[in-house]
C-alpha cells in the first residue's frame, strides 16, 4: 500500500481540521480512482460526526473492503482436460516471472502444470522461462524466436491434452512493434486457443506493476477490450507501490485481484486475499 496508506492518512490528519481538498487529492495519488475517491468523500460528507482522521481510515476501509471480492478465488482444475491461463500485460511488469510463481504455487498444490513460452519477440524471454522451468521442474513447450506465438500455445495445448496437464500456463509478450500489433497478436492467440477448446482459454491474467499507479487502470482497460480479462495479478506490491490501482480496476472495470506479487523469488506469490490487503494498507 498498499502499505502504510492508511498511516499517512492518520500522520497527515491527526490533530486538525480536515481540508477536503486535501483528502481529495491524498486518496487520488493513491490510485484508488477517481470514483472510489468520490465515494469515500461522498460518505464521509453526509456523516454530521465530527470528521478525524480514524473516521477517515474507517470508512475509507469499509468501502475498499465492499469492493474487492468477498472469497479467495482459488483456482481449480477440470476433471479431464487442460484449464489455460493466458498471461498477459505490458513489458517489464512480471509476467514472466508471475507465470513461474503460479506454476509454482500450483505445483505445490499438488497440480500438474504445463508451460508455453510465447514471448517470442523479447530477446532472452525464452530462456528467462526456462530457466525458472527448469528450477521448478516443469516441462516447458517453446519455438523459435519470432514465431507465431499463436502456433505456440496451439502446440502446447495438444502437449497439455497428451500428458493429462491440469493447467497449461501461457506467457506472452509485452510488447511488439507498436501496441496494434501486440493486441492483434493477442487476439490471434485467444482464437488459436479456442480452435483446440473452444472454451479456452478459461482464465486471461493481466499483470500490472503497481508501482506504475494510475497507468495500471488505463493498461487494464485496453486489455480488457482485446483480449478480455477474468483476474488481475499485482506484482511488486513489496516496492514502493500504493497498490491502489488493484481497488480501481475492481470498481470500474469489475476485474477482480486474484494473484499478488511480493518479491522477486518463487514464494514470493500468493492468491488475493481482501482481508490482508487491507491490513497492509493500515
Ligand atoms: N520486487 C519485485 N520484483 C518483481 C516482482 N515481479 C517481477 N519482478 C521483477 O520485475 C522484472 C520484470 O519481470 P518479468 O517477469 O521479466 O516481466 P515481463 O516483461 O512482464 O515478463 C524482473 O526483474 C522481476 O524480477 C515482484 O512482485 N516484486
Ligand atoms: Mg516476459
Amino acid at each position: 500500500m498498499a502499505f502504510g496508506f492508511f498511516k499517512n492518512i492518520i500522520q497527515k490528519f491527526t490533530g486538525r481540521a480536515v481540508d477536503w481538498d486535501e483528502l481529495e487529492e491524498t486518496l487520488i495519488r493513491s490510485d484508488l480512482g477517481v470514483p472510489m475517491t468520490m465515494r469515500i468523500l461522498k460518505l464521509l460528507q453526509e456523516r454530521p460526526d465530527k470528521l478525524t482522521a480514524e473516521r477517515i481510515v474507517e470508512v475509507a476501509s469499509e468501502e475498499i473492503i465492499k469492493v474487492l471480492p468477498r472469497d479467495v478465488s482459488m483456482l481449480r482444475p477440470f476433471p479431464s482436460k487442460p484449464k489455460v491461463i493466458l498471461v498477459v500485460g505490458v513489458n517489464g511488469t512480471g509476467k514472466t516471472t508471475s507465470t513461474a510463481k503460479l506454476a509454482y504455487l500450483l505445483k505445490k498444490k499438488g497440480h500438474s502444470v504445463l508451460l508455453a513460452a510465447a514471448d517470442t519477440f523479447r530477446a532472452g524471454a525464452i530462456e528467462q522461462l526456462e530457466i525458472w522451468a527448469q528450477r521448478i521442474d516443469c516441462e516447458l513447450i517453446k519455438g523459435q524466436y519470432n514465431a507465431d506465438p499463436a502456433a505456440i500455445c496451439h502446440d502446447a495445448y495438444r502437449a497439455a491434452e497428451a500428458r493429462n496437464a491440469e493447467f497449461l500456463i501461457c506467457d506472452t509478450a509485452g510488447r511488439l512493434h507498436n501496441k496494434a500489433n501486440l493486441m492483434q497478436e493477442l487476439a490471434k492467440v485467444r482464437r488459436s486457443l479456442s480452435r483446440t477448446d473452444v472454451t479456452a482459454p478459461h482464465e486471461v491474467f493481466l499483470v500490472v506493476d503497481a508501482t506504475t499507479g494510475g497507468n495500471a487502470l488505463n493498461q487494464a482497460r485496453e486489455f480488457k477490450e482485446v483480449t478480455g480479462l477474468t483476474g488481475l495479478i499485482a506484482t511488486k506490491l513489496d516496492g514502493s507501490g500504493k497498490g491502489g490501482c488493484v481497488i480501481s480496476i475492481q470498481h470500474e472495470l469489475g476485474i477482480a485481484p486474484r494473484f499478488t506479487g511480493t518479491g522477486e523469488k518463487l514464494e514470493d506469490f500468493d492468491f488475493f486475499d481482501s482481508r490482508r490487503f487491507v491490513e497492509q494498507m493500515l
